[in-house]
Formats: C-alpha cells, structure tokens, sequence
C-alpha cells in the first residue's frame, strides 16, 4: 500500500489521470490525501469532481478555497466571478451529489504511517498551520467548521466567510468573525506573524515577504511542540519549496502552467505531470 500527497488539482483532470497513471495507483490498496482546491481555474472540474467522487474511498480530502467558494456559489449564497470554471458543475444535474460530497469534507487530515517500522505523523490542511495553534487546537478549530458546514447554519458560515479582516484573533468582534478567520487560517494564509496576524494581500515568493511577515511555515510552529510533518497546498508561487524538512509544499501550479505533483509519504519520492491541456 502506498500514500501519495497530492496538490491543488484545480479542474487539471488530464494531468492528475495522467500522474495517477505514472505512480500506477491502485484502488484496492493506495491511498491519496488531497490539499484540496479540487476544480476551478482549471479546464476540467466536472471531470474532477466526477473521478475523485468515484474514487472518494481511497481519498482524504481537506477543503480549499476555492471548493468553498464553488460551493457558496451553487448555493446561490455568492455570485460567480468571471475567472471562475466551473460553470460545467453548476449545469450537472448531480450538482446536489457532490455539493453534499464536499460539505463532508474535513479541513484537515491527520494520520500516523508506518515507515521501515517506524511511525510518523503527517498532517494535510489546504494552507497550512498558524504559529500560534499547538495541534489540539488545529483540530478542535477543524472539527467546528466541520459540524457547522453540515449543520443548520451552514449557509449562515458561507455567506459570512468572505473577507480579509479580522486578521488577528485579538480583533475578533463576534463568532462569526472568528470563524472567518479560523477558515483563512485553513484555506488562504500564506504571510503571518508569529502571533497569527495574517496578510492576506501578497501572493509572491517566500522571500518576498512583505514588512513585519514571513511565511507561516517559517515561524517557531507550536504543532512541533510533538514530531509531525506538515502537507499543504495554496501557494503555487512556492514551486514546491519550503526549505525545511518537515514541511511538504504540495502545489507546484499545474494550472498557471507548471506542473501536478504527488508525493508519496512512505518514501518521500516526488512523482509529476507538466500542465498538459
Ligand atoms: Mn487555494
């Protein structure tokens, strides 16, 4: 059995049948965990959401922005944007089927795997992990978003999860505002301080940090307070680069051009597809 980490997908549904392909995955005994960012921007989102519905045992996905955005928007909470692809889901007719689908989706995945008989943890997010949350506090966060977006008040959280501010749990008005931010924390951040103070403006390099920032991944984590390698996504500008060991940038931005990577966790091999169509 093999575990294969696997960035943003972002509709490129030839590329990921293609690296698929490559690694020779198996649904009987692999195992794929997805950053997530499944469709959009991308050609092909019906066709990804379509196979990886199909293959849904084999896979642990953690929600992306832009599969909340897709969802806020087939829920006719928000409005679509001109750069959005994803029209082709909105005219399906099992549309329902995989908004329900994604609604059950986690915002994070943890897991421990038996390597040369030892035991590592890894932990998959869409964008990683603040400074300041040791790893209860990552997964208590996750789980109330969780049993939010299944609940009752689930479009009250979508309509309210749009926007930059606050930027700092010390700036939280009301829960609604601390849920916003906990989603960014999840799904959007890239610059932070030490304290979880986010920017959320820059896109850029790593060393392109704006004043008083740095990666989020560059700061002293609390989660390694307990051995753990970190898998994201979301920052396709990294090019797969963190510089440290323990942290997997898994977006290497196939659907800017670039190309879909997937590691695979039991022996740290990178496997990839340059952007095809
Ligand atoms: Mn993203």
């Amino acid at each position: 059995m093999s575990s294969y980490a696997i960035g943003d997908i972002q509709g490129c549904y030839d590329e990921l049948k293609s690296l698929l392909n490559e690694v020779n995955f198996q649904t009987d005994k692999d195992e794929l965990w997805i950053c997530g960012d499944l469709i959009n921007r991308g050609p092909k989102s019906l066709e990804c959401i379509n196979f990886l519905y199909s293959i849904r045992e084999n896979c642990h996905i953690t929600l992306g922005n832009h599969d909340l955005h897709f969802i806020a928007v087939a829920k006719k909470i928000r409005d679509k944007s001109n750069s959005d692809t994803f029209q082709d889901i909105l005219k399906d007719p099992l549309i329902e089927k995989y908004v329900d689908w994604l609604l059950n989706l986690s915002f994070h995945h943890i897991d421990k795997i038996k390597i040369n008989g030892e035991v590592k943890t890894f932990l998959l997010t869409h964008a990683g992990v603040p400074p300041h949350w040791t790893k209860e506090d990552l997964i208590n966060n996750s789980l109330e978003l969780s049993e939010i977006l299944k609940g009752p008040n689930s479009e009250k959280l979508l309509r309210n999860m749009y926007g930059d501010k606050p930027n700092h749990p010390s700036e939280y008005n009301s829960n609604q505002e601390r849920l916003r931010l906990n989603i960014n924390y999840f799904t959007r951040m890239r610059f932070c301080k030490k304290d979880g103070s986010l920017n959320l403006k820059y896109k850029g390099k790593a060393n392109d940090a704006p004043k008083g920032f740095m990666p989020w991944f560059e700061h002293d984590l609390k989660i390694f307070e307990n051995p753990i390698h970190i898998l994201f996504g979301h920052w396709a500008a990294l090019e797969g680069l963190t510089g440290k060991r323990n942290v997997t940038a898994l977006d290497t931005g196939c659907v800017w051009g670039n190309k879909l990577s997937a590691l695979r966790l039991e022996d740290n091999r990178i496997f990839s597809c340059n952007k095809i169509n």
